[in-house]
C-alpha cells in the first residue's frame, strides 16, 4: 500500500472492531492484532481459500500471518511497518471472510 501506513484512531476502531466481532475476529491479547479460526471440509477447500487470500494479499503488498493443519487455518491480521491495527487489516479481514464462503 502507498504512504505512510497509520494504526487505526479510536473513533475508528469505535466504528469497525464490533463489526469485526460480529464477524467472529477477535482482538489478541497482548498485540494490536485481529484473529480467527476458519474450517472447512477439507483439505483442498482450506488450501482453495488459502490460494484466493494469497493472491488478494500479493496484490494488497499486505500479507497474513497464518497457520495451516488439514482443514483447519488460523489467521492473525496486523500492519508490521505500523505495529498495529491498520485499514489494510480491516481490507484484508473482509476480502478474507467473502473468500472463505466461496
Ligand atoms: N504485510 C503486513 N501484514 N504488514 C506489513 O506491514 C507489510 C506486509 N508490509 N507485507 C509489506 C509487505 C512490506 O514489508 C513490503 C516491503 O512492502
Amino acid at each position: 500500500m502507498a504512504g505512510k501506513i497509520q494504526t487505526l484512531s479510536e473513533e475508528e476502531r469505535a466504528h469497525l472492531l464490533p463489526l469485526l466481532r460480529n464477524a467472529q475476529w477477535v482482538e489478541t491479547v497482548g498485540r494490536d492484532a485481529i484473529y480467527k479460526e476458519f474450517i472447512f471440509k477439507d483439505f483442498n477447500q482450506a488450501f482453495g481459500f488459502m490460494s484466493r487470500v494469497a493472491l488478494q494479499a500479493e496484490k494488497m503488498d499486505h500479507h497474513p500471518e497464518w497457520f495451516n493443519v488439514y482443514n483447519k487455518v488460523q489467521i492473525t491480521l496486523s500492519t508490521h511497518d505500523c505495529g498495529g491495527l491498520s485499514q489494510c487489516d480491516i481490507t484484508l479481514a473482509t476480502f478474507i471472510d467473502q473468500a472463505s464462503l466461496m
